[in-house]
């Protein structure tokens, strides 16, 4: 018996009007498999079979193991959902539609046994009227049947005319063929990720009946609205008046007949207050049979401005909208919570002024919220699930809380994942969390069929209009990578058919989307892809009003925003190895999970870095194909791992060897962490030379699964050493050491995101690795004012051989500093250390520091302390079963300077024994000379198959056995990069007071 529950809908007075609307959500549904008659499981929504599968004990957790090779049966499967609807009143005066807000992905559906439609997008919204159907209708049965889409994608592939592309434009990583398919285009393989490919009806779907008489309004039923709040004026990607009026411009799409004569109010109440702002009826009202649009102009006095998390409040409005027919009944009312705010990427060129301020020629490429730049600090969100009906709130909670205790306020929403769900936007306006956003197309070409163009033109619509409302959007950008790295290729693959696929380029990216963008959204920027030179032009008129500069540039003059990915571990050091840019939209290194994930995922006797199921569960790189057997690429992605932690850490050598396992698996997460520190104080140093540099968004923030990745966040929320280093690196006010090695000059920093100037007192000393001082050179304080958004050299020497021993020498550097965080009123004292080793780790002369752990059940902190020596690297780890983040950890450790670690605890099943679980580690415990953590033969012949794309920057070094290549290193190892229009850093901006930000 259906359970389904049926909600009567109240309506603003004065009439009251029911509407019967089926929420299909819950358990009551079958999932079958018609070729394999066994197997008819219950089925649920929103849900995929997989999931369905797994609860009825069908298959075993498809993240276990090799489940990823073993399901896929699942996937190339058909599979059919299917219950009964019940409740459903039969009369012919009532409209019968069938509403889903998401299929994934190819459908034939039916009801009463009777064809409906078939459906091919898993990004749309698909909407039925099925009244006809429900007046034969023995018994209301809804079936939907999915198809497997790496069947249909591989025979779409094969249509005649169908589109092909020169060889290695399509990154394929596990199934082929998903540019041709509109579906989450990592479902098919990443590099970070398995390949699932999974069915189901994964957003929530419902039957709703309208009463239809024929002598009155019928009543509606609001699918879809775009809210949007911009500035009087505004043009999208132009900075706007900043004192102009609010504009909102409000659009409901509505199933059902809208009345002749329908009318739209609109109220805005405080989100915290819940007291009514203002309220009025919309005009300039639009209305077709299915959209009613109408806008109002706002009092700005009325409204506190949104603003990022550590740039102001997240001021936030609950604004109903409401339409209402001739006689004043209210026929549909929407919801939604939005905030005030502009958010543009500043793309225009640079101006005379900024010139003079010293800032290179070229273009901006930055974020101005509400006016001001700002420096954005984040990473890169991936889909948290390769399955996304079991993504919860708490779990999202968990992430942006994470996100917001790392010091980012803005994350990219990668290309090739889905389009993220509301509640995901709810949690990031609330923490202040800037999403750029990205429609869902990467590392492949697409095709430009019309039928393909009208079905992404419809993904693109519901989707700008769903999310736009939400103060936390951020940014339109076409897809990942496509300009940087796709169409390069076809340049350099095929040059000759270069402008053929340009045009087909410009075709979805530029005339079609940016279109829709800028119909649907009166403010949100758009770019055609990550990693872009910005444009040449901008015009609204035009019917491709973007015209885009690709490589039209001139040399000394810095544009756009900067991809990069170095997996030759000797240059990781060397900032004359990165790129210079005015923003970084990516840039990584990949690292181990912790052994807590590895266990919660494979059997302890896989616990060793020579496992098949280990080194298969690396997709670093992709097998390339169905093949299950490929460990010549992914041994690659392993000796990329090992020869880093070789070559800059002393190795582990436990004699227990899941203990050493683990100790491995940490030093890969302390060269991540190391090599991103390194990086995103580079490009935060950036912020005060010419080429102006305001962003920094790392690969990646999370995990999807429990694997090797890039990922600053395990898949269970556990955070890697990255996402502490990158909490201690993103704070406002930071200190970091530039060694430049081919000169000798080193040069120390201070950075600030602030926009007022901070004044402070900078410290240094050089010390010997058992604590003590080294006194012979001198390190006088400093004191210094750093600019607003700017950056100050506070140290200057020269490294030299003959001062130092450098493999028994540290240089600790610290400031203290007062300054003001934006939009607040008093000052903040600001604290932050950072510390400098001429050569590797792995040379030096590290002593046992002797530290001590203790817990106190008053304060409830813990308290590690060095007796012995310099801790470096210093980690506290926690058993599996619990789930919290230390204030910092990853930290160094002075003798004599005991430090206190509180923490956040978000989950724990353990009853409280955690507590007396913690351990203390660090790389200086471990100065003994060891054999790598195990290789395979394959190791050295490996080949990477299909797998060319990321050939610009992503460069795979050689495998180098044998540890004498691997010692002596230099930590900025001599490199040189041959970029031509490489500009050479020098002194920081002397930014005017117009320029600073107050
Ligand atoms: C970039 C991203 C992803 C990828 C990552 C690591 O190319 O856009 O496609 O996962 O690098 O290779």
């Amino acid at each position: 018996m259906a359970m389904f529950k049926t909600f009567i809908v109240l309506l603003v007075a004065p009439t009251v009007i029911s509407q019967n609307v089926i929420d299909l959500s819950g358990s009551n549904w079958t999932l079958t498999n018609p070729p394999y008659n066994n197997i008819s499981v219950p089925g649920s929504v929103p849900s995929q079979a997989h999931l369905d599968l797994y609860a009825a004990d069908v298959i075993s957790d498809p993240y276990y193991g090799l489940n990823d090779f073993n399901l896929r049966w699942v996937a190339n499967s058909n599979w059919t959902y299917s219950t009964s609807t019940a409740g459903l009143d039969m009369s012919k005066s009532t409209q019968t539609w069938l509403l889903f807000n998401g299929l994934d992905t190819f459908t034939r559906i039916e009801f009463c046994g009777q064809p409906v439609a078939s459906t091919n997008n898993q990004f749309r919204q698909y909407y039925f009227d099925v009244s006809a159907l429900l007046n034969n209708c023995a018994s209301p049965t809804l079936s939907i049947n999915f198809g497997s889409a790496p069947m249909i994608a591989d025979q779409i592939a094969v249509e005649p005319n169908q589109e092909t592309w020169p060889y290695g434009v399509e990154i394929i990583y596990e199934f082929p063929n998903r540019q041709f398919i509109r579906k989450e285009q990592s479902d098919f393989g990443w590099d970070w990720g398995p390949a699932f490919a999974p069915a189901g009806i994964w957003q929530p779907a419902y039957v709703l009946q309208l009463s239809s008489p024929p002598d009155a309004s019928s009543e509606i039923y609001v699918r879809n609205s775009d809210f949007g709040i911009s500035r009087v004026g505004q043009l999208n990607n132009l900075p706007p008046d900043q004192s102009a009026p609010w504009l909102l411009n409000a659009s409901l799409d509505v199933l059902g007949t809208l009345p002749k004569g329908a009318a739209l109010s609109y109220a805005f109440r405080d989100s915290s207050t819940n007291k009514t702002v203002s309220s009025g009826n919309l005009t300039n009202l639009m209305s077709s049979n299915s959209t009613i649009t109408g806008t109002a102009i706002l009092d700005p006095s009325a409204y506190e401005l949104w603003w990022p998390r550590g740039l102001g409040s997240q001021n936030l409005y609950n604004l109903t909208v409401s339409v209402v027919d001739c006689s004043g009944t209210t026929l549909a009312s929407v919801n939604r919570r939005t905030g005030f705010r502009t958010i543009v990427l500043n793309m225009e060129v640079i101006s005379e002024e900024q010139i003079a301020q010293g800032i290179a020629p070229g273009n901006n490429w930055h974020f101005e919220i509400n006016g001001h730049e700002f420096y954005a600090k984040g990473s890169n969100f991936i889909p948290p699930d390769a399955f996304w009906p079991r993504v919860t709130e708490t779990k999202m909670q968990q992430l942006f809380d994470s996100v917001t205790a790392g010091n980012q306020n803005m994350l990219r929403v990668w290309a090739s994942g889905a389009y993220t769900p509301d509640f995901i936007y709810d949690i990031a306006d609330q923490e202040g969390v800037l999403m750029w956003s990205e429609f869902e197309f990467g590392d492949a070409l697409y095709p430009t069929d019309q039928e393909f163009i009208d079905n992404v033109a419809e993904e693109v619509t519901y989707n700008v209009r769903r999310v736009n409302h939400h103060p936390s959007l951020a940014l339109w950008a076409g897809g990942n990578e496509l300009e940087s790295l796709e169409l390069q290729n076809v340049n350099q693959t095929s040059p000759d058919e270069y402008n053929y696929y340009l045009a087909q380029y410009e075709q979805l990216f530029l005339d079609t989307i940016i279109n829709i963008v800028y119909a649907n959204s009166k403010s949100i920027s758009y770019i055609p892809s990550s990693t872009t030179n910005g444009y040449l032009d901008l015009n609204f008129s035009l019917p491709k009003p973007m015209t885009e500069r690709y490589n039209n540039k001139t040399p000394g003059s810095v544009y756009g925003d900067t991809d990069y990915y170095n997996y030759d571990s000797l240059v990781a050091f060397n900032y004359s190895s990165y790129p210079v840019g005015r923003f970084a939209n990516e840039f990584g290194y990949h690292s181990m999970p912790s052994l807590q994930s590895w266990q919660e995922a494979v059997s302890p006797e896989d616990l060793y870095f020579n496992s098949s199921t280990i080194q298969l569960r690396n997709h670093h790189y992709p097998p390339g194909g169905l093949n299950t057997s490929n460990y010549a690429n992914t041994s690659k992605g392993m000796g990329e791992m090992t020869i880093a932690a070789e070559r800059w850490y002393p190795v582990p050598n436990k004699t227990d060897s899941v203990a050493n396992f683990s100790a491995w698996c940490h030093t890969t997460q302390i060269f991540q962490a190391d090599f991103y520190k390194s990086e995103i104080q580079f490009y935060r140093r950036g912020s005060g030379f010419p080429n102006r540099q305001l962003g920094s968004l790392y690969w990646q923030l999370e995990d999807i699964w429990q694997a090797p990745s890039w990922a600053g966040i395990e898949y269970d929320g556990r955070w890697k050493v990255l996402h502490y280093v990158a909490k201690d690196i993103y704070q406002p006010v930071i200190i970091s050491p530039f060694y430049n090695i081919t000169t000798g000059d080193f040069e120390i920093y201070v950075t600030s995101d602030l926009w007022s100037p901070a004044t402070g007192t900078a410290s240094f000393q050089w010390y010997q690795w058992d604590g003590s001082p080294i006194t012979n050179i001198s390190t006088p304080s400093t004191a210094f004012t750093v600019g607003a958004l700017n950056t100050t050299r506070v140290y200057a020497t020269t490294i030299d051989n003959s001062s130092l021993d450098y493999n028994n020498a540290i240089f600790y550097m610290n400031i203290t500093a007062e300054g003001q965080l934006p939009n607040t009123k008093s000052k903040t004292t600001f604290n932050h250390d950072n510390f400098f080793h001429a050569y590797s780790l792995a040379d030096a002369e590290l002593v046992d520091p002797g530290i001590s752990l203790t817990y106190s059940n008053d304060t409830q902190n813990v308290t590690v302390e060095a007796t012995g020596g310099i801790a470096v690297w210093t980690w506290l780890d926690y058993p599996a079963g619990v789930l919290l983040n230390f204030d910092s950890n990853g930290f160094l450790l002075l003798p004599g300077q005991p430090r206190e670690v509180s923490y956040t605890l978000k989950s724990d099943t353990t009853n409280g024994l955690w507590t007396g679980q913690v351990s203390v580690e660090n790389r200086s415990m471990e100065i003994t000379e060891s054999t790598p953590p195990g290789r395979s033969d394959s190791d050295k012949t490996g080949s990477v198959n299909n797998y060319d794309g990321h050939s610009m920057e992503h460069s795979v070094p050689n495998w180098q056995g044998g540890s004498d290549l691997l010692r002596s290193l230099k930590r900025a190892a001599a490199y040189t990069r041959s970029i031509n229009d490489l500009v050479v850093q020098t002194d920081p901006l002397v930014l005017t007071p117009s320029r600073q930000q107050q």
